[in-house]
């Protein structure tokens, strides 16, 4: 075949281009350059952390450009819906390049954005595009591991002396009595785990003389950094710095107390790994008005506490808003004593893109509307961080037909168009919710009875009540299904009284002012109360609804 010299010259030219994509990419991977502090003031409102967050899994938000992947660009047209329903805070699931193409959690540059999110320049347009909204902006950091293919962990295969080869966790042969979630966690490069991406169970046994081995908390593809390296925590800390300059407003920390192992036995939530995460903390808090919350699945309160993360996921306890709408009396009264004894900095939730922590919750309460919003109502007009899920805002269910964690993970839905749901000009990457023609954004918008309208009048409340937002908790009683507790901030003075059951119920509301004036804020119409001199009110709750009431302080005795 005769050659063409200008077909051959655009080539050439294409090859240098890609050669230095492709440095710049490594360049940036690698680049360990020291990240100082630049540090300006916040532009969000105090206390902008206690407001509803919603968690957005950027994949799966809305896409602005056709490729049926979402990306920041959707993200940013779309911040006026968020601010319509009263959402603070966005938690951005991983955007950084990943390995994985999905959720994001096998990092391979904790510097730059994915490409197919969008590139920093987006980045920097949400930031400020939200921040004009009011609304702050933290993302997903996973600071434990990295994705086996990132060029650290490349380098660091070809053994002691290469770069960055003590920037991981390393054992000569295979050491023995190791069992993290019933599996072994040291594999051997020999297996290429890169190679094996969705099939990792079936990597090849080590040679018998193998060595060389690797430690993976999470699995083959995702090697654990070694924390014991000072190096290691210091690109960290740089890493961290090189977001919160940008104006990012804090982090949500992934598994953290796996940051740091001592052996076989003592590998979880070491107390070394609690110290870092302080550090991590301490580091982010320097900037004004920022926010850290951890992933500590087995003991989230101690990471809540500010000596620690000073923030955390209720795991463990979340569940029972949902089980407390499903007439559970347990849990109904777990609802109700939970914040007589935790850190008002703990995050609540209902779901969210982990199948571990339950499926999406249309599907916990069955579809039953009016459950759904007995559960939602318990996490949002509580203290701490309300956690909203991309799509639970609309009833969005699960995609049942899909395995593992995917069935959460599916496209938002925004209008009921049954192949796109509206996310997308193009083919979604996944399949849409199985409700979309009913339960999406458009069609709830114009409902108003629907599950979006109810969230926006809870976050509502959240938001103009700063004693719901932030306020002490207190007089909490469970009687039955009812569940109710007490909110004083700055002379504002709240009442909650949630009816789980199916039936109607008479509680004695204890502990307010004498012959205190109550008005109702919801439900809005609701008559005004008042308590007797012994500062009790006895009042009927119908069944499944619940009475939010503002004390309007005592009147004089006679
Ligand atoms: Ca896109
Ligand atoms: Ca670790």
């Amino acid at each position: 075949m005769k050659s063409n010299p200008l077909l051959g010259l655009l080539l050439c030219g294409a090859a240098m281009l890609a050669a230095a994509t492709a440095r710049s990419a490594n360049a940036s991977a690698t680049d360990t350059t020291p990240v100082p502090a630049v540090i300006t003031p916040s532009p969000l409102p105090a206390h902008w952390q206690h407001g509803a967050f919603m968690e957005i899994f950027v994949r799966a938000w809305r896409d602005s450009n056709g490729d049926g992947i979402g990306d920041l660009r959707g993200l940013t047209l779309s911040l006026d819906y968020l601010q319509e329903l009263g959402i603070r805070g966005i938690w951005l699931m991983p955007i950084t390049k990943n390995a994985d193409g999905d959720h994001g959690y096998a990092t391979t540059d904790f510097r730059d954005v994915a490409p197919e999110y969008g590139t920093l320049a987006d980045f920097d347009e949400l930031i400020a595009q939200a921040h004009r909204r009011g609304i702050g902006v933290v993302m997903d950091y996973v600071i434990n591991h990295a994705a086996a293919t990132h060029p650290m962990f490349q380098s660091a295969i070809g053994g002691p002396g290469q770069p960055f080869h003590d920037w991981f966790v390393w054992s000569d042969t295979a050491p023995p009595g190791w069992e993290i979630w019933g599996q072994y966690p040291w594999y051997h490069t020999a297996s290429k785990p890169w190679l094996y991406r969705g099939a990792l169970k079936q990597l090849p046994a080590p040679p018998p003389d193998a060595r060389g081995f690797y430690f993976g908390t999470f699995g083959p593809h995702m090697p654990d950094f070694n924390f014991a390296n000072p190096a290691v925590v210091a690109y960290h800390h740089d890493s961290l710095r090189f977001w919160l300059n940008r104006g990012l407003d804090g982090y949500r920390l992934d598994a953290v107390p796996h940051l740091l192992e001592t052996d076989a036995v003592e590998w979880n939530d070491q107390p070394q790994s609690r110290v870092l995460t302080k550090q991590l903390q301490d580091l982010i808090k320097g900037y004004p008005q920022r926010y850290v919350v951890c992933e500590a699945t087995a003991k989230p309160q101690d990471y809540g506490d500010p000596a620690v993360c000073g923030g955390a996921f209720a795991f463990g306890q979340v569940h029972h808003y949902v089980q407390a709408a499903l007439g559970q009396p347990e849990s109904v009264q777990k609802v109700a004593t939970f914040y007589l004894q935790a850190s008002p900095t703990m995050a609540t939730f209902v779901s969210n893109h982990d199948i571990f922590a339950g499926r999406r919750l249309w599907d916990q309460v069955g579809g039953d509307v009016k459950r759904y919003k007995l559960a939602a109502a318990g996490y949002l007009l509580q203290p701490g961080t309300p956690f909203v899920y991309y799509g639970e805002e609309v009833g969005q269910a699960g995609v049942g037909t899909l395995p593992g964690d995917l069935p959460l993970r599916a496209p938002l839905s925004w209008t009921p168009d049954a192949r796109t749901g509206g996310f997308t000009q193009g083919t979604p990457f996944r399949a849409v919710a199985p409700n979309v023609a009913t339960h999406n954004v458009q069609m709830q918008r114009q409902d108003p009875g629907s599950i979006l309208h109810f969230y926006k009048a809870m976050i509502g409340l959240r938001n103009t009540l700063p004693s719901i937002a932030r306020g002490s908790y207190e007089a909490a009683f469970a009687q039955g299904l009812v569940a109710g507790w007490q909110r004083r901030l700055d002379g504002e003075h709240t009442v909650t009284l949630i009816n789980y059951g199916k039936m109607p119920a008479t509680v004695t509301v204890h502990a307010l002012p004498a012959r205190a004036h109550l008005h109702s804020a919801w439900p809005q119409r609701a008559a005004a109360r008042r308590a007797d001199r012994q500062g009790r009110l006895r009042i009927t709750l119908p069944p499944q609804q619940l009475r939010v009431l503002v004390v309007r302080g005592a009147t004089m005795a006679r």
